[in-house]
Formats: C-alpha cells, structure tokens, sequence
C-alpha cells in the first residue's frame, strides 16, 4: 500500500551540505517526492512538532535545534516521499534515533552527533508512523503544494484575507 512520510533535512544537516548526499541516499528507496521545499521553522511550528516530547528535559534544546539556532542556519528542507512501505523505507535508511547507536552506513549513523548539551544531532526526520505522517503533513504543508491526493480535502472560500503576490 502507498504511504507518505513527512522527511526533514534538519539545519545541521544544511549547514553540512549534507543535502545531496541525503537525497541521494533517499533515491535508493525508489520512492517519489510529491512535495518539497524550504521552510523557516516558527516556535510554534516546532513545538507542535515535537508535542510528543514536551515533557523531556531536553524539549528545549530541540527547539532551538530544529528553529536553526544551535546552527545559525534558520531552515529546515520540508519533502515527503510516497510510495510502497514509505515510513519503513526511510527510517531504515535514516538509522536509529540516537547517532552513536546508528547503523554506521545509515544516514544517521553516518553524519549524526551528540552535543555537548545532549541534543541527538541526527541531521533528518522521518514520521515513525502512518498516523504520525498524516499529522506531520498536515502541519508542515497545504494540500495544493502536494503534487497527489494524500488526505481529503475542502474547498472553502475566505473571504477578506490578505496573500502576498508577485509586485
Ligand atoms: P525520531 O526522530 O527517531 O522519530 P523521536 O523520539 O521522535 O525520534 O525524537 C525526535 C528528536 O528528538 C530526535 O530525532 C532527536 O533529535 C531528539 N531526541 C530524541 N530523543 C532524545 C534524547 O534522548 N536525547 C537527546 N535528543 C533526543
Ligand atoms: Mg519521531
């Protein structure tokens, strides 16, 4: 069955022009990417990403690491893969959670690092499941930058909002 994943290229892994690297690892997966693009990560963006683990002692700290503030690189690349066993597919190749116990050839493994202040420097995200992949999506992007239907969708119509266009 066809599944996305959300997949982050977190900001140390910009800042260590890992991004090609990643991606072509990733391309190993023969999954395709239906959305992509770089995002300037807010608070509250972050910490509803991470609502999950806002009781952990280090919460802070990956705050400030996915914002882009430990980096002084304040973005993250925003891509979600779809296709066969998505979320299997990428957490293998990404390698476990913590840095020193990844796979040494996963990406993880291969480029992660823990901080003087014990934040996982892990250098990607990926959706552990397929409930957490639909909310991850659903925060990160709108339907209409996602190339295929993935969720249901709505059309409303808004009135008196402001956008910016093209000057
Ligand atoms: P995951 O990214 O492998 O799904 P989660 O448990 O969802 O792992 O944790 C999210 C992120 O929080 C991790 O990728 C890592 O950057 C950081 N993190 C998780 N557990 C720890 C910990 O025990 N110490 C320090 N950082 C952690
Ligand atoms: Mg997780």
């Amino acid at each position: 069955m066809n599944e996305a994943t959300l997949i982050l290229i977190k900001p140390d892994g910009l800042k260590k022009s890992l991004t090609g690297n990643i991606l072509t690892r990733l391309s190993e997966t023969k999954l395709e990417i239906v959305a992509a693009k770089i995002v300037r990560v807010s608070r509250s963006l972050a910490e509803e990403h991470y609502k999950h683990l806002k009781d952990k002692p280090f919460f802070e700290e990956l705050i400030k690491y996915i914002q882009g503030e430990l980096h002084n690189r304040r973005k993250v690349m925003a891509l979600i893969y779809w296709g066969e066993g998505a979320i299997k597919k990428c957490r293998e190749l990404a390698g476990a959670t913590n840095p020193e116990e990844a796979e040494p050839t996963s990406i993880r493994g291969a480029y992660g690092r823990i901080t003087t202040s014990g934040v996982y420097e892990n250098v990607i995200h990926v959706s552990s499941d397929p409930q957490e992949a639909e909310r991850e999506i659903k925060l990160w992007f709108q339907p209409d930058e996602i190339i295929v239907n993935l969720y249901p969708t709505k059309e409303i119509v808004e009135k008196e909002s402001k956008i910016r266009v093209w000057a």
